[in-house]
Parts: C-alpha cells; sequence; structure tokens
C-alpha cells in the first residue's frame, strides 16, 4: 500500500511506549506504523523525535476584556504561534460578554475563528450566568452540539459564581455528560487584601501577587471539590500553581473523588520576584494565581512527575506590554488592579516542560506526550481522533529535534504580544516540524501554508484516565 506521506527514521512516542518505525500517513490520517512504508513523499526523521501535536488545552484568544483593553492574538496569530510551539489542537475559552447570551458568545468565536486558524481548534465556555435560559436551555443544547466542557470563576467580580450558583451549573454538567473547569480563587479573600495593600500604598505589581496567595487559592481548590462531591460530578482544578492546592487535589484522590489537575509552565519557571522587577516591568508577569516562589517549583515539579497533574497547559493570556490597551492601560501604573491579568505562552510550553522535564531527566518522553496531549484529547473528548499516534488517529504530529539548543526570543516567537515572560531563557529541544492532519505547518520555526485548522466537535469526557 502505497501512503500520501511517510515519516522515516523518528523515534515515535506515545503515552504508552516508544518504538521506531514508519508513520504512514494517507487522507490526514494515520494509516500504518510500520517498516519500510512507501509513500507519494517522504520526510526523513533521522535523529528527530515524533511526538502527538501538542494540544493546549488552556488558551485565550480575542477574549473580550474590558472597555479599551485588546488581547495581543486573534485567531491567526494566537494558532499560528501555537503551531510553531509544535501544538496541532488548542482550545480557547468562550467568554460571553456582558448581556450576550452563551449561544450568541459560540457564534462571535466561531466568527472570528473559522478559516483564519493554522492549528485545529474547539471552544471551552465560560459560564458567567445561571438564569433560567442558560441553564435550562443554552447550556444543555451547547453541550449536545461538541461544546462538552466549560469553566467557572470563583474569583473576578462580574465573573465569580457563589457556591450556590457552582451547584447548580455542576447538576447541570452532572444531566449532560460535561466536564466542570475551575479557576479556584476566593474572591472576597482577595477584595479584603487589595484593599488593605492599597490603602497602606502597596499599589505596583508585585502586590498583585501578594493580595491573592497560597491560602486564597488552597481554601478555593478545597471549596470546589467540596462541590463537586456534593453535586456528584468530576471536576478539573485549572492552572494550579503551589503545593498545597496540589496536596487537596491529592487528598480529594485519596477519599476516591475524580478530580483531575492542571499546571501551566510559570509555575515552575516564574516568580513573584518577577513582578517586582524594575519600574512596571513587572507587569509582564502578572497573571492569575500569580507565580510563587523557588519553593512551590519543586512541590508541582512532583506533581507533573507521580501523576497529581493531568495536564500541563499554558494559560496563554496575551496582552502587549507597551500598550495601553495591554499592560499599560489606563490607570494600571497607579494600581496592579488595573493591570490586565494573564501571560502569552502558548509557543514555549512545550519547548519549556520539554527542556525542564524531559531533557532534565524528571520526565519520561511517555508521561510528557501524555501531560502535553493524551490526556487533554482523553478529558476534553477528543480521543482517539486526537492526542495519540495511533492507526486511525489524525496525523497530528510533532517532530523533535531533542538536541537543538537555542534561548527562548522574542524575535524568534509568533504571538502578537510584544514580549516573553522567559526572554533569554536557554531550552534544550525544539520542535523542528508540525504536521497537522498530514500536512507540514511549521518547518525550522517558520509557518508554512495557509490557514487550514478545522473547528472540532467533542464527545462527552473519558474521565476514565
Ligand atoms: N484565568 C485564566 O485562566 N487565565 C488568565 C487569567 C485568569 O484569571
Ligand atoms: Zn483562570
Ligand atoms: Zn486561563
Amino acid at each position: 500500500m502505497s501512503h500520501d506521506t511517510v515519516i522515516t527514521g523518528a523515534r515515535v512516542v506515545s503515552a504508552s511506549g516508544t518504538t521506531h518505525c514508519d508513520i504512514g500517513i494517507t487522507d490526514g490520517k494515520i494509516a500504518t506504523l510500520g517498516s519500510s512504508l512507501k509513500g507519494t513523499e517522504t520526510i526523513e526523521a533521522g535523529g528527530l523525535i515524533a511526538l502527538p501535536g501538542g494540544i493546549d488545552s488552556h488558551v485565550h484568544i480575542s477574549q473580550p476584556s474590558g472597555p479599551g483593553i485588546e488581547m495581543a492574538d486573534d485567531f491567526t496569530s494566537g494558532t499560528r504561534s501555537a503551531a510553531c510551539g509544535g501544538n496541532t489542537t488548542i482550545l480557547p475559552f468562550c467568554l460571553p460578554e456582558e448581556g450576550q447570551t452563551l449561544r450568541e458568545a459560540v457564534a462571535a468565536y466561531r466568527a472570528r475563528a473559522d478559516g483564519n486558524c493554522m492549528t485545529d481548534v474547539s471552544f471551552h465556555l465560560i459560564v458567567r450566568e445561571t438564569d433560567p435560559v442558560t441553564l435550562g436551555q443554552d447550556l444543555p443544547a451547547l453541550i449536545q452540539a461538541g461544546y462538552t466542557s466549560f469553566k467557572v470563576f470563583m474569583t473576578y467580580a462580574g465573573l465569580a459564581l457563589s457556591d450556590r450558583q457552582i451547584l447548580e451549573v455542576m447538576a447541570v454538567a452532572k444531566e449532560q455528560g460535561a466536564m466542570v473547569m475551575v479557576h479556584a480563587e476566593n474572591e472576597d479573600a482577595i477584595e479584603f487584601l487589595r484593599d488593605r495593600a492599597e490603602r497602606a500604598g502597596e499599589t505596583g505589581p508585585f502586590h498583585h501577587a501578594t493580595t491573592r496567595p497560597v491560602p486564597v487559592e488552597r481554601e478555593a481548590t478545597h471549596r470546589a471539590i467540596s462541590l463537586a462531591e456534593i453535586a456528584g460530578v468530576p471536576l478539573t482544578i485549572v492552572h494550579v500553581s503551589n503545593g498545597e492546592a496540589t496536596e487537596e487535589i491529592m487528598r480529594a484522590r485519596q477519599r476516591g473523588l475524580t478530580v483531575f489537575a492542571e499546571t501551566c509552565p510559570q509555575y515552575i519557571t516564574l516568580t513573584a520576584s518577577d513582578l517586582d522587577r524594575d519600574g512596571f516591568d513587572g507587569a509582564k508577569y502578572v497573571c492569575s494565581p500569580p507565580p510563587r516562589t523557588v519553593e512551590e517549583w519543586p512541590k508541582i515539579w512532583a506533581g507533573i512527575e507521580q501523576g497529581t497533574f493531568d495536564l500541563f497547559s499554558s494559560d496563554h493570556c496575551p496582552f502587549r506590554f507597551n500598550d495601553p490597551a495591554g499592560k499599560d492601560a489606563p490607570g494600571a501604573r497607579k494600581t496592579f488592579r488595573n493591570i490586565p491579568n494573564g501571560i502569552p505562552g502558548v509557543e514555549t510550553r512545550l519547548p519549556i516542560l520539554f527542556s525542564e522535564g524531559v531533557v532534565k531527566g524528571r520526565i519520561s518522553l511517555e508521561r510528557f506526550a501524555a501531560i502535553t496531549a493524551t490526556n487533554h484529547a482523553r478529558l476534553y473528548g477528543l480521543y482517539p481522533r486526537k492526542g495519540a499516534i495511533m492507526v486511525g488517529a489524525d496525523a497530528d504530529i510533532a517532530l523533535w529535534d531533542p538536541a537543538l539548543r537555542k534561548p527562548i526570543r522574542q524575535a524568534d516567537l509568533h504571538h502578537g504580544s510584544d514580549y516573553t515572560p522567559w526572554e533569554g531563557f536557554e531550552v534544550t529541544g525544539w520542535p523542528v516540524r508540525t504536521i497537522l492532519r498530514g500536512n507540514t505547518v511549521m518547518l525550522d520555526g517558520a509557518p508554512i501554508g495557509s490557514p487550514s485548522g478545522t473547528h472540532l466537535e467533542r464527545e462527552a469526557p473519558d474521565v476514565l484516565l
């Protein structure tokens, strides 16, 4: 049998094992894994590692961010950046603007994304209203239409839901078979600390971190898990930043609860001191939860190594730095309260984990594949079409050069932001080719071809990890 494309010579990695074989691709799918395969096109990949194309299940693109504030990435730049970082699928959040229904928000995001993407895309919903139409009609209909996961917030005025509201939303997830994702930080505690800090004149970017300390996240993590237990649903705690929140998740699992957890590069490489950099530079690192201390890094690593964390995502939430529509928003230099929350990272997530995790011997290639692709597909209803190099799956593959060493540089990245928090960070191991459904979309760090990404309808989560 001849294939459209054959990849030869690579070490082929999946979450369950590693082998040396050819990969035969036909009609955008993996048709054969074997030896001496024939194809119209041959990609010589000796010395390279073939990994499942990255799935980044936590990104924000073209998200409404308040009056006068603009996110740095639209779907063109955001997915270009993702593809250049070895990703083939991203899952951005769909946030309704105030007064917009969930269905209207989905239609607006689809209009912005469709035809403009260099990776495949599917949307998580954000539930900010719990009126009868949202919970009784829109949310169930959207879940049935393949939007099988949604996020709720325990912080941010206007977004945060009360415990009662979270329970009502969880009840819909249970009924419809959707995954609930929780941003776990205690809004009242943050407001108390912010007011107190501002009264004391503690208004620089660093105080974004001091007003969102570990107990704020630990308490909300515990409460979210308890609410899920009461509602009888599994849940995913996103962007876990510290050891105490991680312990809450481990304890819940020991009690037999189904709790999934995600962490991100910023919690193993950045610290709150970065928010204290000279002048206004600390604003570049303002995200929530904030980066912690170096003492927290090994606790997060332990969770990555031992399985507490199922997902390693970027939480790409990009703003420009030198821009009044970004980090330099009106009032941002007066108080940290006005600095838009979030950092860019969709292009650097995988190289950072490969270098810090695989190359430094902390995790295996198989675990890397699991927490950067396979588990994302399983938890969010994309498996087995996505997330693994196996016969029948989409031919979404990243070819990695494990010896390529170069620092992260803003000048080499493809996002819309004007900075990277990891400027100068040395990385060994980079993706050199990204293949989306059989077509090369990145070669040697440069995007290739016109946008061929599609929207993915998803199944219910496969929670039997
Ligand atoms: N939560 C996110 O998930 N991303 C950016 C900001 C935030 O609070
Ligand atoms: Zn969040
Ligand atoms: Zn996020």
